[in-house]
């Protein structure tokens, strides 16, 4: 190990996902709420995990399920009082689990106060609290493209100006060059802190900073004509300035973590905010991954994935990293499930046997693993029956624009295969009506796999991905090599192995993990015992299909 390798909680943990609206329901009313999270607090304590990130809680019309916040501090109405929250908190602690809430800053709901005032009048106090611009011509002020709607820019009536939503139009982009803005955001942190939680995982943080002058972008035009423009939006020198400035108003004096989710970062970008010599952010949440299978127009053109880009991406960020710390998933709520898009559901032996290779895969490199909820039960995409079942705003836009080009065809085959819905149905905790997760009607369908996919099914099953990852996870925590030891990449020509070793003070994991349907041949059987695998036979140079290994090799 690097001996300048600092230690902490944070790097020691997993930390589990919940996604609230669809966690557990406690009263009925098909949404899942911060009592029902209270009441599965054993549960989650029993994975092994030392924190839980919990999807946005806060006051939201939830164009964006959550996303869109119109009072930072007050928990939405749907998913219980703020003494609900007060005991969730004790709750957690009470177990030694930690709380890394959620942070909206980007943007707002257009419904927050904030926003209400700001849009009143051009001389209102809040005006400069958002990014209001002339019209061009009469249309937008430049050629920005948004996430979810064609333009970034949004016409108010009221004072003849337009405003910048990067995201949905109930999304309008905070002003950070606007001093009263950050003021505003550090002390609501810092509030958040002062009640007892342990971190954030702040959303979109890297898009917090816009180019001077708001230049077009110039990249290919969307069908409708616009562009989409990181270039002017993701990683810019400000944003880098805002976050040091941050960490020292609220960071200072607490233990405790944030990580930020920044898309478009490179891994040197990703270093530069986890660099231990001026430390902005603990870890990032990169895209390289993420964006694997997607195509040159974004990711609802799919392309198919491949293993040695996907060597690449890991290799890339475990290495930019190697004096910082990385962040290590496989999904979360913005993201089809893992075991439908890099495992296999072709047979139900295969979904588990694929499901714990991927947790191996993951888990075991170097950095802090995050498990989307379901993800320890190998929880699967879902057979939505048309665009009715759909809930998330991304795939209705996405749909309705490709229908008025009369692609809707196109366009639902890619929702089923990478819509946000699919990892937003219901938890599944039993095979009673709907999955065990509310007695009323759920907010978004159940997936039928419930029958024979649930926590109770699991529980009783000694082979299940759940058992297994409980294993795994007490495998990671009990070794200080899966922890701090450095990483190598082995077997890099491999068509169907990801394989790599961990290794500190002389002794060394190997770890090979075969994400083919075929069996494969080991270039090279590693040295020492094979200590974990997701099957019992687990010998000699052949890989089963999906089979993973973990030997160690201890020359002490
Ligand atoms: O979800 C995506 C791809 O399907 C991304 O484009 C996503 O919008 C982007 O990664 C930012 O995500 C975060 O901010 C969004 C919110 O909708 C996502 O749920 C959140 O994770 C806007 O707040
Ligand atoms: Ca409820």
């Amino acid at each position: 190990m690097d001996s300048v390798i600092e230690q902490a909680w944070w790097k020691e943990c997993a930390v589990y996902q919940i996604y609230p609206r669809s966690f557990f329901d406690s009263n009925g009313d098909g949404i899942g709420d911060l009592n029902g999270i209270t009441q599965k607090l054993d549960y989650i304590a029993s994975l092994g995990v030392g924190a839980v990130w919990l999807n946005p809680v806060y006051d939201s019309p939830n164009d964006d399920m959550g996303y869109d916040i119109s009072n930072y501090e007050a928990i939405m109405r749907e998913f219980g009082t703020m003494a609900d929250f007060d005991a969730l908190l004790a709750g957690l602690h009470a177990r030694g689990l930690r709380l890394i809430m959620d942070l909206v800053v980007n943007h707002s709901s257009d419904e927050h106060v904030w926003f209400v005032e700001s849009r009143k009048s051009k001389d209102n106090p809040y005006r400069d609290f958002y990014i209001w611009r002339d019209g061009k011509d009469g249309k937008e002020p430049n050629n920005w493209a948004s996430f979810f709607t064609p333009s970034a820019w949004k016409y108010d009536e009221t004072t003849d100006q337009w405003y910048l939503h990067l995201f949905s139009e109930k999304q309008p982009d905070l002003n950070w060059q606007n001093p009263a803005v950050r003021a505003e955001v550090y002390a609501m942190m810092n509030r958040w802190f002062d009640r007892g939680v342990d971190g954030f995982r702040m959303d979109v943080i890297n898009l917090i900073a816009k180019a001077e002058g708001l230049p077009d972008g110039s990249g290919t035009p969307s069908p409708e004509g616009y562009v989409f423009a990181p270039e002017h939006f993701a990683d810019l020198p400000a944003a880098h300035d805002y976050l040091r400035e941050m960490r020292r108003t609220c960071f200072a004096g607490r233990d405790c973590m944030c990580v930020g989710e920044t898309p478009f970062s490179s891994s040197a970008t990703g270093f530069s905010y986890v660099d231990p010599a001026h430390r902005e952010l603990d870890m990032v949440f990169s895209f390289d991954l993420m964006d694997i299978d997607s195509g040159k127009s974004g990711k609802w053109e799919i392309v198919p994935w491949n293993l040695s880009r996907m060597k690449a991406i890991i290799e890339d960020w475990q290495t930019a990293l190697a004096t910082g710390w990385n962040s290590l998933f496989w999904s979360n709520h913005d993201q089809p499930r893992p075991v439908s898009r890099f495992g296999s559901t072709s047979s139900e032996e295969l979904r588990v046997r694929s499901a714990k290779m991927l947790g191996v895969a993951m888990h075991l490199l170097r950095g802090t693993p995050f498990i989307y909820q379901g993800e320890e039960l190998g929880m699967t995409n879902v057979p939505f029956r048309d665009i009715s079942d759909i809930r998330d705003l991304e795939s209705l836009n996405f749909y309705r624009l490709a229908a008025a080009r009369g692609e809707e065809q196109k366009a639902w085959s890619a929702i089923l295969q990478k819509g946000r819905d699919n990892a937003r149905v219901p938890m599944q905790w039993s095979a009673t009506e709907n999955a065990g997760f509310t007695t009323g009607t759920p907010w978004l369908m159940v997936n039928p796999n419930h029958e024979h996919i649930n926590v109770n099914a699991a529980e009783q099953d000694v082979e299940s991905v759940l058992h297994f990852y409980r294993k795994l996870l007490r495998l990671r925590a009990d070794s200080r090599t899966l922890i701090y030891g450095d990483f190598a990449l082995i077997e890099r020509e491999h068509p169907q192995v990801f394989g790599y070793t961990r290794s500190l003070d002389g002794e060394t994991y190997t770890i090979v993990c075969n994400m083919s349907g075929m069996s494969a041949l080991l270039s090279v059987v590693p040295n020492g015992d094979c200590v974990f695998s997701n099957l019992t036979d687990h010998s000699g140079s052949t890989l089963q299909p999906y089979e993973a290994r973990v030997y160690r090799n201890n020359r002490n």
